[in-house]
C-alpha cells in the first residue's frame, strides 16, 4: 500500500500555522520563519531528501533557550532587574555564533528571529559557524560606563556557564559594540580564570580583537549593493545612496560608500534624520555618536550649511539611487519602499536584520529592485568574526589588507551563490529565495548526515 504525501506548500503551511500556535506573542520570530520557510517549496520538491519528516521542524525549534534574571545597581545604588537571553538555536555547521542585543525592545521572539536568521546567515559564509543570538531589554543609553560595567558583569555572571570557544561565541549587535565586549570578556576571564581570546568576538585589537571586524558588517553589505549593481551592468560610483542608524553598521556603511565614490547623504536614529548635501562627513558622524554618543541632530549643529536635522519623518524619501537600511528591524515599510521606488531607487541592500517589512519586500521586488536580503548582505560582520576566531585558535593576529581581502572574496562568494542558487530554482535575479536556500541546503546536508538530534 502506498501513501500519497501533502504537497510540499500545504507541509509549509502547516507547519506555519503550528509556529504560530507553539510560539504565541512572537510576531519577529513568525514573520522570520514565515519568510523562509515561504520559499523553500521548490528544493523542498526538487530534493525529496529534505522533505523528511522532522527536517524543517527541527529546524524552526531551537537546540536551547536560556532565560536568565539579571540584577544590577545603578550610581544611586537603586536595584533594576532586566531580562537575559541565549538562544542557540542550531550547532549543525559549527558552534553557535552570534551577537548580543542590549535594547529596551528585545524580548524572546526577538531573540529568536535573530537567532533563526543567523543559521541561514552563518551557513552563506561558508564557515564552520552554527547560529545562535541573545542579549537584554537593558537599555544602555544615557547610563554612565560604570553602570554599563556592572551590568555586564552581572549579564555574565551567568551567560558564562552557557558559552566557550567551542560552544558559544556571542559578538555585539544593536547596544553592544566594543566596550560592552571588552566588560563582558573581563568577567568571564575572571570567573573562569582563563585566557580563552575565542569565547567573544568584536574584542579590541590590543587584546585578540581582529582587525576590520568594526568595519566588517557595514564594508560587506556595500560590496555586496556593488556586486548586485554590477550583475545589472551598474557601477556604485556616482550613485546617491540613502543610509538610515547612525551605529556601527551605518558609519562603516557610509565610510566604504564613500571610498567607492558613492554619495551616502543621510543618517538617522531614533529622533529622526539628517540629510546632508555634500554628503555625510563620517569622521564628524563618528565623533558625534561613537565618541561623544550623542545623537544625529548634533551632527547637523556642527555640520553647517550643507546639513539638516528633519525631527521623526522617514528617512525613505529622500531621493537616492540605492538604499541601505542599517537601524533596526521593520523600519522600512510598504510606505517607504513606494517611496523610494517613486524616486527611482535601483537597489536596497540589508545592513541590518530584517529591516525591510514582507510586503516592502514584495513591492520593491515587484518594480524590479535589485533586493539583498540581511542574511547575505549584512553576513560580512559575522564572517569577520569567524576570522577573530581562527585567529585567536592560532594565536596569531593578520593585518589589515588580509582581513579585508578575505572578507571581500567571500562577499563575492555569497552574491555569487545566491544568484546562482536562485536561477537553479527558477527565480533568476531573486535573492531572499536564493539566500534562503542555499542557506538551507547547507544546514540540512549537516543535519540529515548527523541524524535525528
Ligand atoms: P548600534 O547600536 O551600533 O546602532 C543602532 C542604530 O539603529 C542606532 O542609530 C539606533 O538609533 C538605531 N535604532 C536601533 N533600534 C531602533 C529602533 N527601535 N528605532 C529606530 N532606530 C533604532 O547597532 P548596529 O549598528 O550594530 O546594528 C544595526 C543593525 O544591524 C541591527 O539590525 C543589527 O542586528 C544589524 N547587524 C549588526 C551587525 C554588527 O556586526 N554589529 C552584523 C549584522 C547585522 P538610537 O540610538 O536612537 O536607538
Ligand atoms: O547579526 C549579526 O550577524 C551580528 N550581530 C554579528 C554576529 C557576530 O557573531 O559577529
Amino acid at each position: 500500500m502506498t501513501t500519497t504525501r501533502p504537497d510540499t506548500k500545504t507541509t509549509l503551511d502547516h507547519l506555519l500555522t503550528e509556529i504560530e500556535h507553539r510560539n504565541p506573542a512572537q510576531p519577529e520570530f513568525h514573520q522570520a520563519a514565515r519568510e523562509v520557510l515561504e520559499t523553500l517549496a521548490p528544493v523542498l520538491a526538487a530534493r525529496p531528501e529534505y522533505a523528511e519528516p522532522g527536517l524543517v521542524e527541527r529546524l524552526v525549534e531551537p537546540e536551547r533557550q536560556v532565560v536568565f534574571r539579571v540584577p544590577w545597581q545603578d550610581d544611586r545604588g537603586r536595584v533594576h532587574v532586566n531580562r537575559g537571553f541565549r538562544v542557540e538555536f542550531n550547532s549543525a555547521l559549527g558552534p553557535y555564533k552570534g551577537g548580543l542585543r542590549f535594547h529596551p525592545s528585545v524580548n524572546l521572539g526577538v531573540i529568536k528571529f535573530l537567532g533563526f536568521e543567523q543559521i541561514f546567515k552563518n551557513a552563506l559564509t561558508g564557515l564552520g559557524i552554527g547560529g545562535g543570538k541573545g542579549g537584554s531589554d537593558f537599555d544602555p543609553r544615557g547610563r554612565s560606563d560604570a553602570e554599563v560595567m556592572r551590568f555586564c558583569q552581572s549579564f555574565m555572571t551567568e551567560l558564562y556557564r552557557h558559552i566557550g570557544e567551542h560552544t558559544d561565541v556571542p559578538a555585539g549587535d544593536i547596544g553592544v559594540g566594543g566596550r560592552e565586549i571588552g566588560y563582558l570578556f573581563g568577567q568571564y576571564r575572571r570567573i573562569t580564570n582563563r585566557w580563552e581570546s575565542g569565547v567573544l568576538t568584536g574584542k579590541g585589537a590590543g587584546w585578540g580583537g581582529s582587525l576590520i571586524r568594526p568595519e566588517a558588517t557595514g564594508y560587506g553589505n556595500v560590496l555586496f549593493a556593488a556586486a548586485m549593481l554590477r550583475e545589472r551592468g551598474e557601477d556604485l560610483e556616482g550613485q546617491t545612496t540613502v543610509v538610515s542608524g547612525s551605529g556601527n553598521v551605518a558609519i562603516y556603511t557610509i565610510e566604504k560608500l564613500t571610498a567607492l565614490g558613492a554619495n551616502p547623504v543621510t543618517c538617522s536614529d531614533s529622533s529622526g534624520y539628517v540629510v546632508d548635501e555634500k554628503g555625510i562627513d563620517v569622521d564628524l558622524l563618528k565623533q558625534v555618536k561613537e565618541v561623544e554618543r550623542g545623537r544625529v541632530g548634533t551632527y547637523a549643529e556642527r555640520r553647517g550649511a550643507s546639513a539638516r536635522f528633519v525631527p521623526g519623518g522617514s528617512v525613505w524619501e529622500v531621493p537616492a539611487d540605492v538604499a541601505l537600511p542599517s537601524a533596526t528591524q521593520n523600519e522600512l515599510d510598504a510606505e517607504g519602499a513606494t517611496a523610494l521606488i517613486r524616486n527611482g531607487v535601483k537597489a536596497v541592500s540589508e545592513g541590518a536584520n530584517m529591516p525591510t517589512t514582507p510586503d516592502a519586500v514584495h513591492l520593491l521586488q515587484s518594480a524590479g529592485v535589485a533586493f539583498g536580503p540581511g542574511k547575505a548582505a549584512n553576513a560580512g560582520g559575522v564572517a569577520v568574526s569567524a576570522l577573530e576566531m581562527a585567529q585567536n585558535h592560532a594565536r596569531t593576529s593578520w593585518p589589515a589588507t588580509r582581513v579585508e581581502d578575505e572578507l571581500a572574496a567571500i562577499m563575492t562568494n555569497i552574491h555569487t551563490t545566491c544568484h546562482d542558487t536562485a536561477t537553479r530554482y527558477g527565480a533568476p535575479g531573486d535573492y531572499v529565495t536564493g539566500a534562503n536556500i542555499a542557506g538551507f541546503e547547507r544546514v540540512a546536508d549537516a543535519m540529515l548526515a548527523q541524524g535525528v538530534i
